[in-house]
Order: structure tokens, then C-alpha cells, then sequence
């Protein structure tokens, strides 16, 4: 008895040792969707039919916040961040086309929400841009609170939580509306812009963008009022956690970047650091990429083409954008936002 237990404990430590070398770099479900994206050359990312600074077709082509971070996954898996095939799709449209397999992420302006994800088996894996719905009207009605909001015509895009909130606001502050409801946001803003609607709403990052394509943009203003959060970040499909965890921490990895202070104009000398949260992002210590299915400069690779998170905002919607968006709830929670990644280690 007393050699069968010393021989037990001597195969479990066998065992045990065995587990500790093992590496486990394909994690659970079935890791199909890196090996199609790889093998068909491209990711097939889904964006909106056309936001100021988030989604918008240019002419050297697809820009904005929310395609940056599909040339943040297109440069981890490939080296290039050319490597995307958008795909735009409008508000009702947009989950079935990921539900379906037609893309391969969603990269547009969607709110994480437990039906989204429970319901429609999905999942958020990061936020990336801390949101919530608000209201843009004529400055010349002046009105300075969403609650003078009484018998007014609201234009909205339907299949969003925005319609949802909408009812919700003024059924609960007993005030009367009219709900004209549109398939694309480029109907719902038209309406609005010849005058069929006195109020126009949706997040208040598209109210920013929005107003630009009206035909004054200075006669209309944003109220101050947040009616809801909108927790906005990119989706995949349930299954396949290895393609969940690149997509959720190449987000995180662009957060830690800035936090760090690793920007697409000090990643060479990040490569030489040797302070070792540093290097372990630079990936010069550690096989952190090579567990996620990719290579061990994966976020050397992102910084370069895209920059980190504080590069993405700044240039596609910050306050030296056209669209002028403070920081905000978006600033790193270490300068009083709420902007926080896990560590990479
Ligand atoms: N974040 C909300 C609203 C998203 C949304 O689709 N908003 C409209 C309002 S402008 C939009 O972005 N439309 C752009 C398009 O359909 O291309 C949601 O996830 O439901």
C-alpha cells in the first residue's frame, strides 16, 4: 500500500510536470476561423454603410476608428493591414451577417448587450469605445435639456438600441413622441435635415458625425443629455474562443500600448526596452502571441500600422479631428476615464 501511494504520487508528479511544459497554444472550441481567414488571404470585416470617423469609404479607401481596428487584426495575423475585406452593412442586417459566416468580425458601432449576446450567440469580446444615446436638434428651437423634449417628431435608425431607448426615455419621463423610423442611417439623417423630424438620435459619437453631412452643420446642436450606455466594441460568433481572444486582445493590446507609452513613433525603441511590461508587449519576452495563434511580434506589427489606442482615437474623432470628441469616459482609467485593459503576462 505504502508503494502503490510513494508510486501515485511519483506519476502525478510526472503528470503534473508534464502539464506545467506542455504549451497550450490552440485554446478551446473549434479554432476554425483564423485557419479560413489565413487561408483565404483576408479578413472579412463588417462595418458600417458609411460613418464620419468610425466607417467611411475614401478614396485610398476604407477609414475610420472602427476599420482600424480591423487593420489591427488584418496587420497581427498577416504582417499587413491591407489585408481586409469590408463589408457594409447596415443596422438590421449586420448580425446575420456575422451569425452566417459572410464575416468574420464586426467592426461597427455596436452596442454589447446581454440579448446580443445570449440570444443571438455572440460575443463582444472588448469595449472599445465607452458610448450612449443622445439627442441633436435646430439650435434655433432652443432647447436646453432632452427633458423640454414634449410632442416632438424623432427620426432613428430601426434595429437599434437606440429605438429601444427612445420609447423607453419617453415613456418614462411621460412625454409625448412621434417615432419615424428608417432602415439606413442616410435616410433616417436626410428626413431629419429636411425638416420632418424636429429631433434626430442615435449615440452620441454618430450625432458628432452625423451633423457634419447636414447642409448647416452649425445650425444644429447635441443636448447634453446621455440617455443610456452604449458599450461599443466589435463581435464575433460563439465557437470559436481562439478567434474571440485575438480579436479581444488586440484591443486590449492597443489600450496597454498607450498605457505603456508604446505609439507607432516609439515601437522601435520599445523593441529595445528592457522594462519588462514593455517587453513583454514588444513580445521580446514571453510566447504571449504564439499562444494566441500568431507570432510573437503581433503587437509590434499592430503599433506599426495603426498606432495604439490614443493614436486611433486622436486621429480618426478626437478633438483635433473634424469631429472634435473630447476623450472623455475614453481616456485611460490612469488619467480619469475608464479606458482599462487586462495585463499581458
Ligand atoms: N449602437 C447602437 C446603434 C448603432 C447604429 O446602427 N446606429 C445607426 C445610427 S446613425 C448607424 O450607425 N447607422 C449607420 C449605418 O447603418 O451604416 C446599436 O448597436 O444598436
Amino acid at each position: 500500500m505504502k508503494n502503490f501511494s510513494r508510486l501515485l504520487i511519483h506519476v502525478c508528479a510526472i503528470a503534473a510536470a508534464a502539464l506545467t511544459a506542455l504549451p497550450l497554444y490552440v485554446s478551446g472550441g473549434s479554432a476554425q476561423t483564423l485557419a479560413a481567414i489565413k487561408q483565404r488571404g483576408v479578413i472579412a470585416c463588417g462595418v458600417s454603410e458609411g460613418i464620419y470617423g468610425f466607417s467611411i469609404e475614401t478614396p485610398t479607401g476604407w477609414a475610420g476608428f472602427d476599420v482600424d481596428l480591423c487593420r489591427a487584426l488584418a496587420a497581427a495575423v498577416f504582417n499587413d493591414p491591407t489585408k481586409v475585406r469590408y463589408v457594409p452593412l447596415d443596422a438590421a442586417a449586420r448580425f446575420a451577417s456575422l451569425q452566417s459566416g459572410a464575416i468574420d468580425v464586426l467592426s461597427r458601432n455596436s452596442t454589447w448587450t446581454m440579448s446580443r449576446e445570449i440570444g443571438l450567440k455572440l460575443v463582444f469580446p472588448a469595449v472599445t469605445y465607452y458610448d450612449g444615446q443622445g439627442f441633436l436638434l435646430r439650435r434655433e428651437r432652443n432647447i436646453t435639456s432632452a427633458l423640454e423634449l414634449d410632442n416632438v417628431k424623432v427620426c432613428v435608425q430601426g434595429g437599434t438600441t437606440t429605438e429601444l431607448n427612445l420609447g423607453d426615455f419617453f415613456r418614462t419621463n411621460n412625454l409625448k413622441f412621434e417615432r419615424l423610423a428608417f432602415t439606413t442611417a442616410i435616410d433616417a439623417v436626410k428626413a431629419y435635415d429636411a425638416g420632418r423630424c424636429d429631433v434626430f438620435t442615435s449615440d452620441v459619437s454618430q450625432l458628432h458625425a452625423e451633423r457634419l453631412t447636414l447642409s448647416t452643420p452649425d445650425d444644429h446642436v447635441i443636448l447634453p443629455d446621455v440617455i443610456s450606455k452604449e458599450p461599443l466594441g466589435p463581435a464575433v460568433r460563439q465557437g470559436d474562443e481562439q478567434w474571440a481572444n485575438i480579436v479581444k486582445w488586440t484591443a486590449f493590446a492597443l489600450i496597454n500600448a498607450e498605457e505603456l507609452g508604446v505609439s507607432s513613433k516609439s515601437i522601435e525603441q520599445a523593441i529595445r526596452s528592457d522594462k519588462p511590461e514593455v517587453r513583454r508587449l514588444a513580445g521580446t519576452e514571453g510566447d504571449f502571441g504564439e499562444q494566441a495563434g500568431l507570432t510573437k511580434d503581433w503587437v509590434v506589427r499592430i503599433i506599426r500600422s495603426v498606432g495604439n489606442y490614443g493614436e486611433i482615437f486622436e486621429r480618426n474623432v478626437g478633438v483635433e479631428s473634424k469631429l472634435g470628441i473630447p476623450r472623455g469616459l475614453n481616456q485611460l482609467w490612469t488619467n480619469g476615464g475608464i479606458v482599462y485593459a487586462p495585463p499581458i503576462r
